[in-house]
């Protein structure tokens, strides 16, 4: 150790870490990679701030005209999840859900291969972070190796830091570790060497290897990594990793807050429902969830911050992301456009003077110009975001963001999206019902992957892209832990959602209307309100919503046509769906999909075909 060259009191910091796991792994990740020097970090205000500072001098962020504002760019090819380059690596055959998965030693391999020497002339950037909050059952410990400020400085939003946690571990030996270079980067400081992206998973080490990348899907160790090695954890023991924000809501007027946790595909409203006008926000994306002492379900968030998509976030339609992102504060927006002043524009952001040129996430950028493919480039791309910590938002549950028991979760959401299918919203007859809602989400399309088709896609409680177990296994899973809440008299309910509802008009709703929703769901909780059963699910009734909208917004009137509309079982296009849900749960592929799915699924179109 003493040979490597860390920089200033850096040794002093392994020291007080005092872990061999650690130092073997550095000393490995120096060798492969070979960078000038090695930073390593504490949790300490003065290194966050070095980080921030580092990220403007490297050139990966600049600054805006806001105070605290900055802006990160991910080279053109690279400004969403890479599915294709994104691998299990897989000792034995095993399935992975459609998920590339490759030998593990040949893509151990390929992968030394490819980061053989890329931290060249670089410095290595070592930090530590605690994934859920600290001293808590959910606590997963992180070790993230980059080259990229940008990464460091987005995990020190987004996630708690875990310098603290890694002095005291339990098992020195238990922790996930990540090794992340953006590779070789032009000008303009975005990766070049996209050929050789590769984000490959070994789940027998708990580790990740992430090359010539930097859009935070693909880097970030602590989320969509971080993700893929807790879901093989908790399926291989008694809890759940879950694609899920967590919120409490109240009723209108009323002083109880009732928690959810919520599973959507990207572009499907999660961000949205999760931070709905007068919710108490604890998380917006990924969840722990375990069975207490007492036997109910509890749910920590284990990040701390969002990574939310900016695209039609606007006064109006979000009006509390767009004042979060509107006061000065640190924020990083990435794939942004912004003008000569330095103010930060994105498509649908509700402001009066859009420019027509500036930069953006193609480069120098003129309204109505087109990229190599032909393709218009818009102001600002599809899935840019911005990256905020939570506790920065006015509504953050600031008491239970970080408290280690969790909150009781009371209810869940599966959020879809199709145009002419699902209820807005409908509450499920059972567990395991609720289990198949969740098992049959479907969503039409999603910006934050690199596959140009838009249609219908399956996404299995909105996890799909990151299921490195087996279906079955995981379904089985979920199962499991709501037979033991059954068992202890706990059961949360389970509501399947879709704002997306068309006719030849448009939507059947306005964006805000899912807080009607949602406080519907708050209510049957607690038995406020009775419910109607179909099939499909049970449904409000009118009276019901009614009030509610009248209530919500200020004395809104809600039709009975539209409720009509928008509650109407649609017959012909759920059977189709059923249809789709079988083959993609076909027995002959799918061996171990709980047998109590396949009964959901014949009894719906039993019922279905009654009617
Ligand atoms: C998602 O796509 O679900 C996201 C963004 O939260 S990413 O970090 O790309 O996964
Ligand atoms: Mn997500």
């Amino acid at each position: 150790l003493q040979n490597l060259p860390i920089l200033g009191n850096g040794l002093d910091k392994l020291a007080k870490i005092n872990n061999k796991r650690v130092v073997n792994i550095l000393y490995d990740a120096f060798k492969h990679m070979n960078p000038r020097d090695i930073l390593i970090l504490d949790d300490s205000p003065k290194d966050l701030e070095y980080v921030r500072q580092m990220a403007l001098r490297a050139g990966e962020e600049t600054k805006l005209s806001k105070n605290g504002h900055t802006v990160h760019y991910d080279s053109y090819g690279d400004q969403a999840r890479d599915k294709k380059n994104t691998k299990v690596l897989m000792k034995y055959q095993e399935k992975t859900n459609g998920i590339n998965s490759i030998d593990y030693y040949k893509g151990l391999h390929e992968m030394m291969d490819i980061m053989n020497g890329i931290m060249k002339d670089k410095t290595m950037i070592v930090s530590f972070y605690s994934l859920g909050p600290e001293n808590s059952i959910f606590t997963r410990p992180a070790l993230q190796i980059t080259d990229s400020y940008y990464v460091t400085h987005s995990e020190q939003m987004l996630y708690r830091q875990g310098f603290k946690e890694f002095q005291k571990l339990k098992d020195p030996n238990e922790f996930y570790y990540f090794w992340h270079s953006q590779g070789y980067v032009d000008d303009k400081k975005v990766s070049v060497n996209l050929d050789k992206r590769r984000i490959y998973i070994d789940p027998y080490e708990n580790r990740v290897f992430s090359a010539n990348n930097q859009y935070a899907g693909n880097s970030l160790a602590c989320k969509k990594l971080a993700l893929r090695l807790a879901i093989n954890e908790a399926n291989n023991s008694d809890w759940l990793t879950e694609h899920m924000f967590i919120a409490g809501y109240s009723p209108v007027n009323g002083k109880r807050t009732t928690y959810f946790a919520g599973a959507y595909p990207s572009a499907c409203g999660k961000t949205s429902t999760a931070m709905i006008p007068g919710s108490k926000i604890v998380g917006d994306d990924i969840a722990y969830l375990r069975i207490n002492e007492a036997g109910k379900m509890v749910g920590c968030n284990i990040e701390q911050g969002v990574f939310g998509i900016i695209g039609g976030v606007n006064p109006e339609d979000d009006p509390e992301i767009f004042s979060a992102i509107e006061s000065e504060r640190e924020l990083i927006f990435s794939n942004i456009c912004y003008d000569e002043k330095k103010e930060a524009f994105w498509k649908d952001c509700g402001k009066e003077n859009m420019p027509k040129e500036g930069i953006n996430h193609y480069g120098q950028w003129k309204e109505g110009m087109t990229d190599g493919e032909n393709n218009k480039v818009p102001i600002s791309h599809k899935n840019s975001r911005f990256t905020l910590r939570i506790s920065d938002l006015k509504n953050a549950d600031k008491e239970n963001l970080h408290n280690p028991d969790g909150v009781v979760i009371s209810g869940i959401f599966y959020g879809g999206r199709d145009p002419d299918t699902n209820y807005p919203v409908s509450e499920s007859l059972s567990w395991e019902h609720g289990v198949l809602m969740g098992a049959i989400i479907e969503s039409e399309t999603t910006f934050a992957t690199l596959e140009k088709k838009v249609s219908i896609k399956p996404s299995i409680m909105a996890i799909g892209d990151f299921l490195i177990v087996p279906k079955g296994k995981y379904l089985q899973n979920h199962l499991k832990f709501g037979k033991r809440l059954k068992k202890a008299g706990n059961c949360p309910k389970i509501f399947s959602t879709n704002y997306f509802l068309k006719n030849e008009k448009g939507y059947l709703n306005t964006k805000l209307d899912k807080k009607v929703w949602v406080l519907w769901a708050e209510g049957r909780v607690h038995g406020d309100y009775e419910a109607i059963a179909t099939p499909t699910g049970s449904i409000p009734k009118y009276e019901d919503l009614k009030t509610l909208f009248a209530q919500v917004f200020d004395g809104r009137v809600y039709t009975r046509k539209e409720y009509e509309e928008q509650f109407s079982l649609r017959v012909k296009k759920y059977l189709n769906k059923i249809k789709r849900m079988r083959k993609l749960y076909d027995p002959k592929i799918e061996k171990d999909i709980p047998i109590e799915l396949y009964h959901e699924l014949d009894r719906i179109e039993i019922q279905l075909k009654k009617l």
